[in-house]
């Protein structure tokens, strides 16, 4: 399916242009009035369903195909401009270099502009003030956590939360219903009341969230700084290509184009690559495409000498043909590819490690978390990287193009968590007194 906008003064000059353009057989998705003329959107060979795939879970807005035409039409215009924002950016960053004599050294990483790897530090106004009886306590909580993980990873049982017993019940039971309109699951929540169920609610409330913090790892290297071969992978419409075009573009503007390369195994859906096409002209990137007769290690090796690849891959889940060998090839590479999956934060949490179960065989060394702007708590992800281990590289936050793409802290992620659960909570009181 490929998406064109035409713009002219009259609305017989626009179908002309897409006459000329796109032939008889285009699908006109919207037209309007805009300052100076008419915007007209088309499609050729528009797909229903692929549309609904492009558009996530904003398809279920659409409760007709003329709706849904005008949501695509909508997105098209929304990536052109942002795709047009940036590539003014770049250029506005590659003229303040010049006159500022700067020279590109293709892996040199001293533009304050780039998010700096932080260790992981415990949510800042509940830290104790003493390093190192802060050191030891993070020790412990550390081994903690990783009993915690254990429990929740693989012996259920174990993992029951308890009846509550003793002088803490109260505080126990009141903290595991406060972790759980955190987003926490049921378990998890018992699990963490548990163990910080003999002090004051508000103490073991923070007691917890540190908890947690420590729990969640994330990655230590920024992937544009560290450079390799990354595949994005995960479930359809969960925002992998929009998050390899906010990572490219944020690479462009810190190191230029030359060094970078993207890569797509999607040959599984029509017109798949539009979209990452897209990114490479604006950002004059080269895309390559694994097919029958370019295999994965192939184009691999011939980009050997770039800095930082990025793949793409086509959600499909394990009814959907290729997947195997889609994970496969990945799997077998012999080139370090670092699969991550791409997890949208309004998944359910079932859904969430159901994909995770799904993915598991691309040797997966991380995860994404996308669409946090649209979550309404965060627990329900930080329970599940918590859960699975998997370190958390980026989470993304929005659809503007790099901006809303950010290098994952556990400590901040924790207390935007805190923040959510706080305006939700806030909301409702609203709504009660209202
Ligand atoms: N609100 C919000 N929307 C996002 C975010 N990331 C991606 N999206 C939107 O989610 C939709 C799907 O994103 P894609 O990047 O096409 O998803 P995908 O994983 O590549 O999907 P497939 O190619 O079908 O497997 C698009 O409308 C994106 O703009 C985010 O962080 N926040
Ligand atoms: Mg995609």
């Amino acid at each position: 399916m490929k998406v064109k906008r035409f713009f002219a003064q009259t609305m017989a000059e626009a179908l002309k242009q897409v006459s000329n353009e796109m032939g008889p057989d285009a699908v006109i998705l919207s037209n309007r009035r805009v300052d100076g003329g008419v915007e007209i959107v088309t499609a050729l060979d528009y797909d229903e369903n692929m549309a609904r795939q492009r558009l996530g879970d904003k398809a279920a807005e659409a409760t007709n195909g003329s709706r849904l035409a005008e949501m695509q039409a909508d997105q098209h215009r929304h990536l052109e401009s942002e795709l047009t924002r940036s590539r003014s950016r770049i250029q506005e960053v590659r003229e303040k270099r010049a006159s500022a004599g700067a020279r590109y050294t293709g892996v040199a990483f001293d533009d304050a502009t780039l998010e700096q790897a932080e260790p992981e530090q415990p949510v800042a106004d509940e830290a104790p003030a003493d390093g190192a009886g802060y050191n030891s306590e993070l020790a412990s909580m550390k081994a903690e956590i990783e009993s915690l993980r254990d429990l929740v990873r693989g012996n259920a049982a174990a993992s029951q939360p308890k009846k509550p017993e003793g002088p803490g019940n109260a505080v126990q039971q009141r903290l595991s219903e406060r972790l759980q309109e955190f987003g926490l699951g049921h378990e998890l929540a018992g699990t963490l009341a548990q163990q910080n169920r003999n002090a004051r609610l508000e103490d073991a409330w923070k007691q917890s969230l540190k908890m947690l913090a420590t729990g969640v790892r994330t990655a230590r290297h920024s992937w544009l700084e560290a450079g390799g071969v990354y595949a994005l992978v995960g479930p359809t419409g969960s925002g992998k290509t929009t998050t390899i075009g906010k990572l490219a573009a944020r690479y462009v503007l810190e190191h230029g184009p030359d060094s970078l390369a993207l890569v797509t195994t999607d040959r599984y859906r029509v017109a798949a690559h539009e979209q990452l096409f897209v990114f490479g002209r604006i950002l004059n990137v080269p895309v390559r495409v694994v097919d029958e007769t370019h295999s994965l290690d192939d184009i691999l090796d011939e980009l050997s000498d770039r800095h930082l690849v990025l793949i793409d891959t086509a959600g499909l889940t394990s009814s959907d043909r290729g997947y195997q060998e889609q994970l496969a090839e990945l799997a077998r590479s012999h080139h370090n590819i670092r699969s991550h999956l791409v997890v949208s934060a309004t998944s359910q949490p079932r859904i969430m490690k159901s994909v995770w179960h799904c993915y598991k065989m691309a040797n997966l060394a991380g995860c994404v978390m996308t669409k946090i702007d649209e979550a309404l708590t965060l627990g329900e992800s930080l329970g599940f990287v918590m859960e699975t281990g998997l370190p958390v590289a980026w989470y993304t936050d929005g659809q503007k193009i790099p901006e809303d793409l950010h290098r994952a802290q556990a400590v901040p992620l924790v207390r935007l968590g805190v923040e959510r659960l706080r305006a939700m909570q806030h909301s409702q009181a609203v709504a009660e007194g209202a």
